[in-house]
């Protein structure tokens, strides 16, 4: 199946066909959709945030439990560079494709909140938010603030707030290396992925795990999956279509080439 580079229009025929009339429409985001608004993403060769920080001492339960401050500043450092970033015209075209297609399950592997923040009604965040902290010991919520933290600069440690039940240490409410995905969210998006005759696969290396199942539960169920990426994926050998473009330039396209009519944008 073809690989359509966003300046080759229109895209094929038969995928905004397949999109037009699809049934249950599965999106599947990464850190590729947030890169527009500014946001870095992981893997990137440039300014990918794992090349200059390393995950080990971030990103883990045991990095946390050696040195709280170091990864509650990294976070709060994060948190803070999303809340002065806008979504992007990729998290509106996500958005109002759900005006379009009968059912519509977004999934994403981001922690920014932006899919929330463009509108999209429901979004099934598989690695949490840096939205929603809470204790490390009760885990009871922890409100953040909702401005940036005013102290939070690259690589400056923070000591994490305190429970306000048990005094234990506020932790991220990601989900780190080697924690389990929370059940809800993850049985929902895996029935979503075995119930879906169609699959965007939006900005991501697809290399980080259970995330990277759901296309492939997808396809062996039959369904068509099509990946937008400016950059080869592994993915790209078995999608059904390829996209090659960023999520800002591909997603709005594809959202006025499937209903002309409307005229999106
Ligand atoms: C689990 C949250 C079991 C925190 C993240 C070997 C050793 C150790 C572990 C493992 C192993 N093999 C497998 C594992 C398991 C591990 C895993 O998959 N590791 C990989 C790396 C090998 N997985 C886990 O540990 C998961 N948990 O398995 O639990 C268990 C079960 C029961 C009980 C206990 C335990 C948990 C994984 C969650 C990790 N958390 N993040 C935080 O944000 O700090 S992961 C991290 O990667 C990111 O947060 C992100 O969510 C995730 C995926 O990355 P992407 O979004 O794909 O981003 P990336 O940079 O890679 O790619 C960006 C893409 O965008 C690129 O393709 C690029 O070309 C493209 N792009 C760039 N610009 C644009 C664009 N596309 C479109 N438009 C653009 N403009
Ligand atoms: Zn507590």
């Amino acid at each position: 199946m073809p690989t359509t580079s966003h300046k080759t229009e229109p895209y094929p025929s038969e995928l905004l066909a397949r999109l037009r009339t699809c049934r249950h429409l599965l999106v599947l985001t990464g850190a590729g959709v947030s890169q527009e608004s500014g946001i870095p993403t992981f893997r990137d060769a440039l300014n990918g945030l794992w090349g200059r920080f390393d995950p080990a001492q971030l990103a883990t339960q045991e990095a946390f439990d050696a040195d709280p401050a170091l990864v509650w500043g990294w976070y709060e450092w994060r948190r803070s560079q999303v809340l002065l970033c806008e979504p992007n015209p990729a998290h509106w075209a996500i958005a109002a494709l759900a005006d379009r297609v009968p059912r519509l399950t977004l999934v994403t592997q981001n922690v920014d909140g932006l899919h929330q923040r463009a509108g999209s009604p429901s979004v099934l965040e598989l690695h949490g938010s840096l939205h929603r902290p809470y204790c490390r010991d009760c885990g009871h919520p922890h409100v953040p603030a909702d401005r940036p933290c005013d102290v939070a600069l690259e690589g400056a440690s923070l000591p994490p707030p305190r429970c306000e039940r048990c005094r234990g240490p506020i932790r991220p409410g990601v989900v780190w290396f080697g924690e389990a995905l929370p059940r809800d969210v993850w049985d929902a998006a895996e029935t979503a992925a075995r119930d879906c005759d169609l699959v965007l696969v939006v900005g991501t290396s697809a290399l980080v795990y259970p995330a990277a199942e759901l296309p492939l539960t997808a396809l062996a169920r039959g369904a068509v999956v099509v990946q937008i990426n400016p950059d080869r994926t592994d993915l790209d050998d078995l999608a059904t279509f390829r996209l090659r473009g960023t999520a800002a330039q591909v997603l709005p396209e594809l959202v006025r080439q499937a209903w002309p009519e409307a005229g999106f944008g």
